[in-house]
């Protein structure tokens, strides 16, 4: 891997990726061929590992997500896509930066929070900067906060998918305002992302206030049990339908909390809620995007590693199957022009 070209405003926020002891980390999304193997010059879309878990309240293996998306992406998951019948790097390369240089603690604060994940803008701006599209690998949906609010990012003015089975609009938490339960309050209440930029989809529980926190803030909401409950995929559709003509001819920014799927379908993960998406509805939404948007940024959150839950590595199976499927979309391959 040639490390030379990489702007050293990148490289110094990032270190070796995690692995558990004894084992190599993988890169994500390995290719086979030389020339899409960790060439930065080709890729767009640069990958970066958060492995973040400070905050969150029930479990605690969202450290190891970006191992646990990585591992099956590497090792056990075909670069030829099926449903799209080409080989995902053909359509988007990617180059796998490592993780987020990240310092260990036990109870973070928030102003513990702000000065070690505070960084974050400046490298999802320089990610920008350099060409590419931020690709993040949670980690806790916290740091969403941080990547989301980069001036860079803002100034591109995405529409948002927020694909999550909570609303995470709480002011605060455990006396924590940036805890994982709240970036999407502060994100639209400091005016980083506009209501009418942010389509949520998936949320099946909230509290009094958080609804009417988004209702306020005017966003767009998807309920998640209606994909519990839809027969001949009429909910997908109709969410499809909408993100379609929403992402006409803009750049789209895509925040993916591993829990929008069904509890069912999670081993790991902190919150898992019933009544959640399969694979296929969210891969119909995700395929509707409307083919004239372009992809500005993608993250994946709380997706969690635990060896004795998930030795087979289900959940960041599933969550880098999201990835590579989306990988291959036309908004993707907006990127190059
Ligand atoms: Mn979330």
């Amino acid at each position: 891997m040639s490390t030379d070209v990489i702007p050293p405003n990148i490289t110094k926020y990032c270190r070796t990726a995690w692995a558990p002891k004894g084992k190599t980390a993988p890169v994500f999304g390995a290719a086979e061929e030389k020339e899409f193997y960790q060439n930065w010059e080709k890729s767009k879309v640069a990958v970066v590992g958060v492995p973040f878990d400070g905050t969150t309240s029930f479990g605690h293996s969202t450290a190891g997500g970006p191992y646990a998306i990585r591992f099956p992406s590497a090792k056990r998951i075909e670069t030829f896509i099926p449903k799209y019948g080409k080989k995902f790097y053909e359509n988007c390369p990617v180059f796998d930066l490592g993780d987020y240089n990240l310092r260990r603690v036990n109870k973070p604060d928030d102003k513990w929070m702000d000065e070690t994940l505070g960084p974050l803008r400046e490298l999802t701006d320089n990610i920008i900067k350099a060409g590419k599209v931020p690709l993040v690998l949670g980690g806790e949906h916290s740091i969403t906060y941080y990547t989301a609010s980069a001036p860079e990012l803002k100034k591109l003015d995405p529409v948002w998918l927020h694909f999550d089975a909570h609303l995470d609009a709480k002011e605060s938490y455990d006396g924590l305002k940036r805890s994982h339960t709240c970036p999407m309050y502060w994100l639209l209440e400091e005016g980083h992302i506009k209501g009418e930029n942010f389509i949520q989809i998936g949320q099946r529980q909230w509290d009094e206030h958080e609804i009417k926190n988004v209702r306020r803030f005017g966003t767009t909401l998807c309920e998640g049990w209606k994909f519990g409950y839809e027969k001949n995929n009429w909910h997908s559709l109709s969410v499809s339908k909408k993100v379609h003509g929403r992402t006409t001819e803009r750049n789209v920014a895509i925040t993916f909390d591993i829990d929008a799927y069904d509890a069912a379908l999670l081993r790991c993960t902190g919150t898992p809620e019933p009544w959640g998406l399969d694979f296929p509805q969210v891969n119909r939404i995700l395929q509707n995007i409307n083919p004239t948007a372009k992809l500005v940024y993608f993250d994946m959150v709380e997706v969690g590693h635990d060896p004795h839950a998930d030795p087979s590595f289900i959940e960041g199976g599933l969550a880098a199957q999201t990835i590579l499927h989306m990988l291959c979309q036309p908004y993707v391959r907006q990127i190059f022009k």
